[in-house]
């Protein structure tokens, strides 16, 4: 949903009668999913009172806020063991960029992490998570190209474990969700960690790309069938983004946002606050 979204809505609206054919192309065009669209046109057209356009926004919002997450006890660490976050996602959806963001995040807060560069694919991508690794001043565990993602993740899980080390962030390859064994390849990664601690990779994150629009819906859903996503992080904001697709995603995936990419720089990553998100998007 772009930012605005609400506004244009308003605008839409404002001194004529809601017209629901309109309302519901504007929502569906915010890739709100259809059955988030339903919800809303549901809730609307059971009121008995007349429509302004500031009660449609209204409901629109209370809708939204009501399946989208309250808490975010993601950043807490395990008690006496690392706690792993696989971060996954479709290419250059900013995978590498968030995960060191979330380690600098996590650093600030004074935790230690160490990060796994399990993109063993991609020309340079361990070098990319490398330069971050030494700006952010994390150890980081790396692998050969061509090598074992999975062995990397391990690997930096052991290394976590010996040095009590919180957090173990694992950067993995860009992957079209529509391959099958690129996708069994990242279930086998989640299988590996497993062997380490049994409730391993404790989170799953899938990055989106908010100009990506409603093919999030389908890429977030085939991630999820692969390794059981705990999270998205939603990232390009700061860009013509649509948003839209994490309420789609959190309503008929279950799948909450936990943050959002604002920018290419370390500090442009921020909590996802429902409440926040959706007032922005007025
Ligand atoms: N404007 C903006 N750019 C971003 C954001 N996050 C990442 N980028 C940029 O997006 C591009 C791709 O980022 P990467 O982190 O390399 O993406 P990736 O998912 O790791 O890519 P692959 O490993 O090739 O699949 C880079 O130019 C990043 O600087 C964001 O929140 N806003
Ligand atoms: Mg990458």
């Amino acid at each position: 949903m772009a930012f605005g979204f609400f506004k244009s809505l308003i605008q839409k609206f404002t001194g004529r009668p809601v017209d629901w054919d309109e309302l519901e192309e504007a929502l569906i065009r915010a890739d709100l999913g259809v059955p988030m669209t339903q919800r809303i046109l549901t809730t609307l057209q059971a009121r008995t009172e007349k429509l302004t356009a500031e009660s449609v926004v209204e409901v629109a919002r209370e809708e939204i806020l009501k399946v989208l997450p309250r808490d975010n006890l993601m950043l807490r660490p395990l008690a006496s063991k690392p706690k792993v976050v696989l971060v996954v996602g479709v290419n250059g959806t900013g995978k590498t960029t968030s995960s060191a963001k979330l380690a600098g995040f996590l650093k600030r807060k004074g935790h230690s992490v160490v990060l796994a560069a399990a993109d063993t694919f991609r020309a340079a991508a361990i070098e990319q998570l490398g330069i971050w690794a030494e700006r952010l001043d994390v150890p980081i565990v790396q692998g050969q190209y061509n090598g074992d993602p999975a062995a990397v993740c391990f690997d930096a899980y052991q290394r976590a474990d010996r040095e009590n080390i919180e957090f173990v962030l694992c950067d993995t390859a860009g992957r079209l969700h529509t391959k099958t064994n690129l996708m069994g390849e990242l279930s086998k990664v989640k299988r590996t960690l497993a062997k380490c601690d049994a409730s391993a990779p404790h989170e799953c994150l899938l990055v989106v790309d908010a100009t990506t629009g409603s093919n999030a819906l389908q890429q977030a859903r085939e991630f999820h069938q692969a390794v059981q996503l705990t999270g998205l992080i939603v990232t390009k904001l700061d860009g013509s983004g649509k948003g839209g697709c994490v309420i789609a995603i959190q309503n008929e995936l279950g799948i909450p946002t936990r943050f959002v990419g604002t920018g290419e720089k370390l500090e442009d990553l921020a909590f996802f606050e429902s409440r926040q998100f959706v007032e922005q998007m007025l």
